[in-house]
Formats: C-alpha cells, structure tokens, sequence
C-alpha cells in the first residue's frame, strides 16, 4: 500500500474554515503530529511517498480531498474551494503510474473528502463543497466500473467522513447528529461517544482502525468491538478542520 502524503506548509494558519473559529496553529506542532502520522502510516506497511510542499497553497496538506481512489481506476477532483484548486496537479502526476486517471471538470465541484466508498456503493456529501454536477461526473466514471452513486445530506460539518467512516468490514463509524444512519441502505453502523464527533474520521489501513487520541471513549468502544486500532494526535491539525482521513491518499494493490 501507497499511502501520498504533503508536508503542512508554513502558511497553514490561513487555510480555509467553513465551521471552525479561527484559531493559531503551532506550525512546529502541526509538523510534528504530522511526522507522527506517517510514521503511524508505514508501522502498518504503508510505503509513505511525501510530494512536494506547496507553500502557496495553506490546505495542501489535506492530500484526500484531490483524489479518490480506487482498485480500478483514479479520479482527480476539482476542489470547491478555488484556493485548493492548484493543488491536484501534482497529486495527478504521482497517481499515473499506478491508474487510469480521470478528473473531474467545470462546471463539477467535488472533494475527496465527501467520497465515502463502501463495497460497490459510493456516497457523496451534500457539502458546501461537492456539487451535484461533480457528483454525476463522477457517478458515470465509476459506473463503468460497477459502482452506484447516492449523495448523501450531512449537517454542521465539512465533509461527508468528518461525519462517517467505514470500518474493515464495512460497518460504519459514524456521528448520528451529522450524517443520519438511514442514508446508508442499512448498512450496520457503530456510533461514535456524543462527546467525540472527531472520532467518526477514522483512517482505515488494511484492518487498522486508526483513531484520534482524543476520541478514547470511542477507540474502546472499536476494541470492544474486535477492531484493531491505533491512535494518533492530530489535535493541531484539527483546528485547520482537517482529520486523519484527510491527510493522504491511499493506493492499494493496482489492477490496471
Ligand atoms: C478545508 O477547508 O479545505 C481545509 N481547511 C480542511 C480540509 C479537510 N479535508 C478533509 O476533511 N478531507
């Protein structure tokens, strides 16, 4: 497993907020948790390819939201942002070698980070991000694939997994206040503890749940469960409302 990452670019205390107050963020602090992240990432057999900085660009190191990946081809996204829009570049060119690539164009919104795969069903956030025209794009390029596409509605958060998460074996990890259960043609889900809404942002490498440390009560309730799970603090980084998830693009085995 390819796990893409960014470095966190010193200009990352003027990424973008859409639910957050803005707060400072310790760039020594954020770079250190992120150093940790990877570490986390090859402990569980990740082969860590760090890209290029992009000073220029404050949220680039929320690497998810350029791509979606999957076994059978790769999307790049058109970010709703405009300042994340110069981002994907790169992230295409590291992509190549491993699949067909596709990309989503204007009219079409949509980030990574509202893509929540679960077998063949694929669910898009109603964000302020991702719109119903980057959704259908996306929709008739992973149908020649076999997958569906449902978009989803979500509240108060950003993306659709700051609200959910799918678990190895296809339960969801999911916060009930912001994204409704139901939305999710009875999948089997897990909720997160009411005092952890970071919790539902779960990173899954193989059959590795890994977990914010601040989100304890729920990292048990996974134990309890039978998940293997690691946590890792990814509190200064949270304050630029970005998650574990949302800090690399994972590339599994190809089957191009
Ligand atoms: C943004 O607003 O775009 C960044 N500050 C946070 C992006 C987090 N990414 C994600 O949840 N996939």
């Amino acid at each position: 497993m390819i796990a893409l990452t960014r470095p966190v670019p010193p200009s990352i205390a003027e990424c973008e907020l859409t639910h957050l107050e803005r707060q400072p963020i310790d760039f020594a602090i954020a770079s250190r948790q992120h150093d940790e992240y990877e570490n986390v990432l090859r402990s569980l057999g990740c082969k860590v390819i760090q890209l290029a900085g992009l000073p220029q660009h404050p949220d680039s190191v929320f690497i998810e939201d350029t791509a979606i990946v999957l076994n059978e081809c790769a999307i790049v996204t058109r970010p709703g942002a405009e300042s994340r829009r110069g981002e994907v570049t790169g992230v295409a060119e590291a992509l190549k070698p491993h699949r067909r690539l596709y990309h989503i164009d204007a009219p079409g919104t949509l980030d990574g980070g509202d893509v929540l795969r679960v077998g063949r069903r694929i669910y898009v956030g109603l964000s302020t991000r991702s719109n119903a025209d980057g959704a259908r794009q996306l929709a008739d390029v992973v149908a020649r694939h076999g997958y569906t596409v449902d978009r989803v509605p979500m509240r108060e958060c950003l993306h659709l997994k700051t609200a959910v998460s799918t678990l190895p074996d296809e339960t969801l990890l999911l916060n009930p206040r912001w994204v409704a259960p139901a939305s999710f043609h009875g999948s089997p889900h897990i909720a997160v503890h009411p005092e952890e809404s970071e919790g539902a942002n779960a990173l899954v490498v193989g059959m590795a749940v890994v977990i914010p440390s601040s989100a304890r009560r729920t990292r048990e309730v996974l134990e309890a469960a039978g998940y293997a799970t690691v946590s890792v603090d990814g509190s200064e980084l949270a304050k630029a409302e970005g998650g574990l998830t949302c800090c690399c693009v994972l590339v599994g085995e190809s089957e191009k």
